[in-house]
């Protein structure tokens, strides 16, 4: 056991704030010793006694007096040192290792949501010999204890951190072990291949290499193509996962603001007929057909002399700079200012959708320019909208939906992958072995391949932690909440 699995963790699991319960997690050697100073069972037992994964009823007793850091419970308790109180009930769950998130002795105590009770009973465990958890600590455990590989243990954060229904399936997914089962599939494939070409070294037969050499040259053939596949899911990954940067720029007056609010259906933004009402970057989060989109409301470019009109145009340029998707907003009640033949002109780098809002007035604006549009270099989207009863929002969600997802794309249907850093291992891997292929092909002794097919072996290791460093392990765990 590496040294920081000796200590028993503790910490607050709910979020900061008041909430109808409130639960303290402690996971260790000690966890059930360092739990029971605080609680009383009301059956009468001691904690160390209790059947496991059974809840228990319990009062919380107030902690016994500590000298640095009172809380004011402690504080008033040192000051009537008779006192006993229980300063809570609760229901209390003993897991007894291995059965539990981390494999170890976890409690779990359910109280009152209150900040000072679950705080005044954090301190009195850490008083007690537990240390307060670092983020992420109880996965880490889980996942060195050989609970969960590390796609797993990802996957528990991209659960409680989805945005929507699509990436909370694919996490969920991979949170059941569905991309390790492909990994680890590949990965036995390619350390069968090894054991046969490192055999083929020792044995220099010339029949028996060259029946080998061709299926060895087609098994690499096949696990490159699935690697292939596995590395492109990528895109569609973590767009769903991540999300996807946008804004909403255009001349002032045309309605940025108001489609900002009807796609979320709250008056988010302030509306008001007059130019430059927002002067500040507004950012929500949208779900667009599954797609999570963080939409910033900008201030229409233009030229002015008011100061704060000035910094809230720069930071429309700045929003505009980080947007991956550009919604060109124009209105359809004139014809084309110049503003906006400038506007079009510009951002060809990012995709764009192209808004004709307004749509429940007279048309005033020149129809060619649309068809100039759609056959621009690349082609912009266009959709006709009115922010104002809401006419044409349906078509805008949909032809948003198809700039950022293929039109086939169904989340949950096959393993996709969701994390840049298994799409750069995976395309480690498929490199390595794709020199090895080279070697195979240029009959290249069998050293060669084998150590091409090591490097691919390792990449895909360090996918699912087979293989991993600290470095690799803090810059994972170092995301997560303390408590998780
Ligand atoms: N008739 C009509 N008026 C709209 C529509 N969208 C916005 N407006 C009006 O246009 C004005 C400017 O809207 P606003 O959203 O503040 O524009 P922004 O400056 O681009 O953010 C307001 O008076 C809105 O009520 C629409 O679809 N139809
Ligand atoms: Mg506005």
């Amino acid at each position: 056991m590496s040294g920081e699995l000796q200590d028993t963790i503790c910490a607050i699991a709910t979020p900061v704030g008041e909430g109808g319960v409130g639960i303290l997690r402690i996971s260790g050697e000690k966890a059930i010793e360092v739990a029971a100073g605080l609680v009383r069972l009301r059956s009468g037992r001691p904690l160390d006694s209790v059947r496991s994964h059974v809840m228990h009823h319990a009062d919380l007793l107030e902690p016994a007096p500590v000298r640095e850091a009172p809380t004011e419970l402690v504080q008033a308790r040192n000051r009537r040192p008779a006192a006993s109180l229980a300063i809570d009930e609760a229901l209390i769950v003993v897991m007894r290792a291995p059965r539990s998130y981390t494999a170890e002795d976890v409690v779990e105590i359910q109280c009152h949501g209150g900040p000072l009770i679950l705080q005044t009973l954090c301190e009195a465990l850490i008083h007690r010999g537990a240390r307060l958890a670092e983020p992420g600590e109880f996965t880490k455990r889980a996942f060195l204890n050989g609970r969960l590989d590390l796609t797993q243990a990802e996957a528990v954060l991209d659960t409680i951190r989805a945005k929507t229904v699509g990436s909370l399936r694919i996490a969920q997914e991979q949170l059941r072990g569905g991309l390790s089962v492909e990994i680890d599939r590949m990965r036995e494939g390619l350390i069968r291949l090894l054991a046969h070409v490192e055999a083929a070294i020792d044995f220099t037969e010339e029949d028996l290499a060259f029946i080998r050499t061709q299926e060895l040259a087609a098994d690499l053939q096949k696990t490159i193509e699935e690697l292939s596949r596995l590395a492109d899911s990528c895109r569609e990954g973590r767009i769903l996962r991540e999300g996807v940067t946008a804004a909403i720029i255009g001349r002032p007056n045309v309605g940025k603001s108001s489609l900002l609010n009807s796609l979320l259906r709250t008056d988010r933004a302030i509306v008001t007929p007059v130019p430059g009402t927002t002067r500040d970057v507004l950012e929500e989060v949208l779900n667009i057909r599954g797609v999570p989109v963080r939409l910033f409301d900008t201030a229409g470019v233009h030229a002015t002399e008011d100061p704060v009109e000035q910094e809230g145009i720069r930071r429309s340029l700045t929003a505009m700079e980080l947007a991956e998707l550009l919604l060109i907003v124009l209105d359809g009640s004139m014809p084309l200012a110049q503003d906006d033949h400038e506007l079009l002109a510009r951002h060809r780098d990012k995709k764009r959708l192209v808004v004709i809002n307004k749509t429940d007035l007279p048309s005033r604006i020149d129809s060619s320019t649309f068809t100039v549009l759609e056959h621009d270099d690349p082609p912009c989207t266009v959709v006709r909208v009115s922010a104002k009863t809401g006419n044409g929002l349906d078509d805008l969600r949909d032809r948003l939906r198809a700039m950022m997802l293929r039109a086939d794309f169904e989340p949950g249907e096959s393993v996709v992958v969701t994390h840049l850093r298994h799409q750069t291992a995976l395309l480690r891997a498929k490199e390595a072995l794709s020199s090895a292929a080279g070697s195979v092909a240029a009959s290249l002794s069998g050293e060669f391949v084998a150590v091409d097919l090591r490097a691919s072996i390792d990449a895909l290791g360090e996918i699912t932690g087979a293989i991993s460093t600290d470095d690799i392990l803090d810059r994972i765990f170092r995301e997560f909440c303390i408590g998780k």
